[in-house]
């Protein structure tokens, strides 16, 4: 299948004949996938508008290369191991012929309720073999899957259906996470009061709660099901017809929502997944990532399926019942590859060693991290403790935006180095930028991370929003792909992230544009003006610091905090309250009345030493106001 990668003389190789002729190597790799039809072009593009299209006029299904091809050789394989949140409920196993069946059936029931190619659907559901089902489903059928986290407010979840007018919303009655409940469905209910689109509900039955169905509108999962049949033949997709949406934070307010196609798409998330994990037949890999996010559609749901793979899939949180959860799991199901992101593995370290020296955690060969830097402690308990020093880490950088990951280690081929991403995949060309514009070539060089060529599994565009797609990444350097992060390349060439140089913190691995929580918290009727910044977390990597200005005259400043956090809770979500909240009496701006971010910054790392140019400041006391008020800043 594909190309596989064995040596780390073939990675040098592959790499180099990727860069002189990437049409070659890219056409290689497709070549193994079934195309009705093939493509005329390996790929067409102009980075100044952007216009990027990779197998023009090929034709495919992508669940056809998931199902149809794998029925006959692995059908009785498991795709999917299930384990559920509570350990003592029984786990599920599908095969493929299984999932066949279920995403077949599952496609006569969108056709019944009158989904149509080209339609948008939302998949706003628990971490459940059947959002799997759902989003193949849509696949199938044509339809652009948008799945949204589950722990998105109601608010968030309107603002998605109303951007990409979805026309259905699949969804669950409720989800377990943990010791907690969540109501999925009467969150839906509750943004559906803001939406005109949405025609049909369907509701999957997982928690038994009691929930509004309305009538006309909300249908049960099981129900609609009934007497359906398990035959479906696939719709014929265009390779750069849209396979989903996917909506992340950037530097402005509104969430975009990132466009993926169908062809490219496909030949990437299986690439990047059978390289970098190293995955052998009869393996079990597992990625803890939600469905919600890229990481779960990229490497749960596609790059596995499309491998023929089987892919463990978690509903549960790693420290319930208690934090043996995740080593507790790798042990029951004999897991192999294991991808998961810094920020659990810190909060597991607070537990100390006991919780994984109790597992055995000898079926495990490769481990993987994800979505923010990994700090060198993090990264030897991990290798020391979980892998008992046997096991490659592969500390994976991407994006949403780059639909795979570009720069990697190869599981046991290419060399690790403790919070280095190390070196790029084959087909991806980085290109390190000072910020003229200047290309910083050699070693030891420090700047703006581009990436020069196109590559399959590169966004497309901004859903509704060309332009958009345009001035967040290709508008700063010309002819470039801008990835929004700092990288340093250090004397050997291997590639170490710095993390974001624009607007956008990573809390948790979670995306999130400081003006999105700021809008938010200008929402409560005392707050004048907000500025918010990231600051060095110890467990989720960044935590919020929000300054405040607000009118007092009617609240303790412990009322006001709690507010805050509430309106952040029920506009974004729980995952953006912030950790600190100071009320201050102004900001500190220029006579331009830009805030001056970089100041702020400074402030919540607990740095004050060297503020840089402060001339250009409007009223430089405000800067000793807010420094000799630091303390109140509120810490959960
Ligand atoms: C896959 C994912 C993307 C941002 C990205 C980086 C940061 C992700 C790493 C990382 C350092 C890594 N998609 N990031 N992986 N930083 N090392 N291995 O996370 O769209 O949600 O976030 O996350 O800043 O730009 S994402």
């Amino acid at each position: 299948m594909s190309i596989k990668i064995q040596t780390l003389s073939g990675y040098i190789h592959e790499y180099q004949k990727s860069i002189l002729d990437p049409e070659a190597f890219w056409s290689r790799v497709a070549e193994s996938f079934y195309w009705r039809k093939k493509w005329d072009e390996v790929v067409e593009f102009d980075f100044t508008i952007p216009d990027i299209k990779w197998f023009v006029n090929g034709k495919l299904n992508i669940t056809e290369n998931i199902l149809e091809r794998h029925l006959y050789t692995i059908g009785d394989k498991p795709a999917i191991i299930w384990e559920p949140n509570d350990p003592s409920e029984a786990h599920r196993v599908i095969t493929y012929t299984d999932l066949h069946q279920q995403v077949c059936r599952m496609s006569n029931v969108l056709k019944s309720l009158g989904v149509e190619k080209g339609d948008r659907i939302i998949i706003y559901m628990p971490m459940v073999p059947e959002a799997a089902v759902a989003m193949l489903a849509c696949a199938r059928v044509g339809a652009i899957h948008s799945v949204v986290f589950a722990g998105f407010s109601a608010n968030s979840l309107a603002d998605r259906i109303n951007d990409c007018t979805a026309k259905v919303v699949i969804t669950a009655d409720g989800g377990y996470r943990g010791a907690k409940t969540t109501p999925i469905k009467s969150i839906v209910d509750d943004a559906l009061t803001r939406t005109e689109s949405i025609e049909k509900v369907l509701v999957l039955k997982r928690t038994g709660d009691s929930v509004n169905m309305k009538p006309g509108r909300d249908i049960w999962w099981h129900d609609a099901h009934e007497g359906v049949d398990d035959k479906h033949k696939a719709e014929e997709m265009d390779a750069e017809d849209m396979l989903f949406i996917l909506y992340t934070s950037g530097s402005t307010g509104k969430p975009k929502g990132v466009v993926h196609s169908c062809g490219g798409y496909m030949i990437y998330s299986q690439f990047t997944f059978q390289n970098v994990f190293q995955y052998s037949v009869g393996d079990i890999f597992w990625c803890t990532a939600d469905v919600g996010w890229i990481t779960g559609h990229s490497y749960i749901v596609y790059g596995p399926l499309l491998t023929g793979a089987t892919t463990l899939m978690f509903e549960g949180i790693p420290t319930w019942p208690d934090p043996s959860r995740f080593w507790e799991i790798v042990d029951k199901h004999k897991v192999n590859q294991f991808y998961t992101a810094p920020t659990a593995l810190r909060s597991l370290q607070a537990f100390g060693q006991e919780p994984v020296l109790k597992c055995d955690l000898s079926s495990l060969k490769v481990l993987g991290t994800v979505g923010e830097p990994i700090n060198e402690e993090a990264w030897h308990w991990y290798h020391d403790h979980v892998g008992k020093g046997r096991c490659p880490i592969v500390d994976t950088w991407w994006q949403t935006e780059t639909g795979g990951i570009l720069i990697s280690p190869i599981a046991g081929i290419t060399p690790t180095k403790p919070s280095y991403a190390t070196l790029p995949l084959p087909g991806v060309d980085p290109i390190i930028l000072d910020n003229e514009g200047k290309v910083l070539k050699g070693n030891s060089v420090e700047g703006n991370l581009c990436i020069k060529f196109p590559w399959p599994g590169m966004l497309r565009t901004t859903y509704g929003d060309h332009k958009r797609c345009y001035e967040n990444y290709f508008s700063q350097f010309k002819g470039y792909y801008f990835t929004g992060d700092g990288v340093k390349r250090d004397e050997d060439g291997y590639y170490r992230i710095l993390g974001r140089v624009d607007d956008v913190i990573n809390v948790s691995g979670h995306r999130m544009g400081t003006a999105e929580v700021e809008n938010a918290i200008n929402e409560h009727p005392r707050v004048v003006e907000s500025a918010v910044v990231g600051y060095p977390h110890e467990v989720k990597g960044q935590g919020i610091y929000a300054f405040v200005i607000a009118d007092m005259s009617d609240r303790t400043e412990a009322n006001l905090k709690r507010e805050i956090r509430a309106m952040v809770n029920n506009i974004i979500g729980p995952i953006a309250k912030p950790d600190r909240i100071q009320v201050v009496h102004g900001l500190p701006k220029t006579r331009s009345g830009k805030i001056m971010r970089r100041i702020l910054r400074k402030i919540a790392q607990g740095d004050l030493s060297n503020f840089g140019d402060t001339s250009t400041l409007l009223d430089p006391n405000v800067v000793e106001e807010i420094i000799a008020g630091k303390d109140s800043a509120l810490v959960e």
